[in-house]
């Protein structure tokens, strides 16, 4: 890893401290509009290894972002977004958040992947993703931007490891061949409404296109999926918020549904 300057690890500490108090901060590009996508990436990677250490915490897994074409058109931006997804991340469905650990949060409905062979290379395709998977599973992703009125830049938010804060994973495992994962309708609702339909092909047109993607792109910097790595394939529709007392309930064709509460 390259050695890091003394902004470099202001920004990161400026950020994981935003996290640990559960305090919305302005977003770095204000102060330094000249950061590159490659440098977020840097600051991504010099974030994440504090807080391994800080959380005491392991890797298990990578999320793809901004993987639909609305939320790109939204961000003036074409292209997708990846952070890592840590075990102090893992949320489960008996287990409710709790809201004061959180700034602003808002829940996504997303296809898990669980990766059973490494994956590194620059030439990935879709049949080797979806051989080295072994199970597909709904999740729902609780995002948690560091700054002010969730709102942000590409470089911002990539620096932000991509406003990940939580996740949780449904039950029900399915065998990823068995059926068609690009065209997967789901229904999310907010204490029994529904609040938002969306469809796997949202997904940069199927998430096995977003899966080749972020291989490939990982694999351009020496990265890759890793076996056991859970895999979170990008929002199917836009995220709802979620205040205490909230449950959120995700339902997918074929796949089953997944819910998580907020106290
Ligand atoms: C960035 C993260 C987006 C997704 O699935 O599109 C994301 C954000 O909107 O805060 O996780
Ligand atoms: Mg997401």
């Amino acid at each position: 890893m390259s050695l890091k300057t003394d902004q470099d690890k202001d920004i990161i500490e400026y950020l994981l401290y935003a996290e640990r108090d559960a305090h919305e901060v302005i977003k770095i590009t204000d102060e330094f509009p000249e950061l590159t996508i490659e440098k977020a990436y840097e600051l991504q990677d010099g974030l994440l290894e504090r807080r391994l250490k800080e959380n005491n915490t392991k890797t298990v897994g990578i999320k793809l972002g901004l993987t639909s074409e609305a939320k790109q058109e939204m961000m003036g931006v074409k292209e997708a977004i990846y952070g890592y997804l840590h075990e102090d991340m893992l949320a489960f469905e008996w287990e409710a958040i709790d809201r004061s650990t959180l700034i602003h949060p808002k829940a996504e409905p997303e296809i898990a992947f669980f990766i059973d062979e490494d994956i590194q290379g620059e030439n990935i395709t879709e049949e080797e993703i979806l051989k080295a998977t072994k199970y597909v599973a709904p999740a729902l992703e609780i995002i948690d931007s560091r700054y002010k009125d969730f709102k942000f830049t590409l470089v911002d938010v990539v620096a932000d490891n991509c406003s990940s804060t939580k996740f949780v994973v449904g039950s029900k495992l399915a065998l990823p061949d068995s059926i068609d994962l690009g065209n997967i309708g789901m229904t999310m609702s907010k204490n029994g409404s529904v609040e938002q339909t969306g469809t796997s092909a949202a997904v940069l047109g199927h998430p096995l296109k977003a899966m080749v993607w972020a291989a490939n792109l990982l694999g351009s910097r020496g990265k890759g999926f890793k076996k056991g790595d859970i895999v979170l394939s990008g929002a199917m529709s836009e995220a709802i918020t979620m205040e205490a007392d909230d449950t959120i309930t995700a339902e997918f064709d074929l796949l089953g549904s997944v819910s998580v509460s907020c106290k």
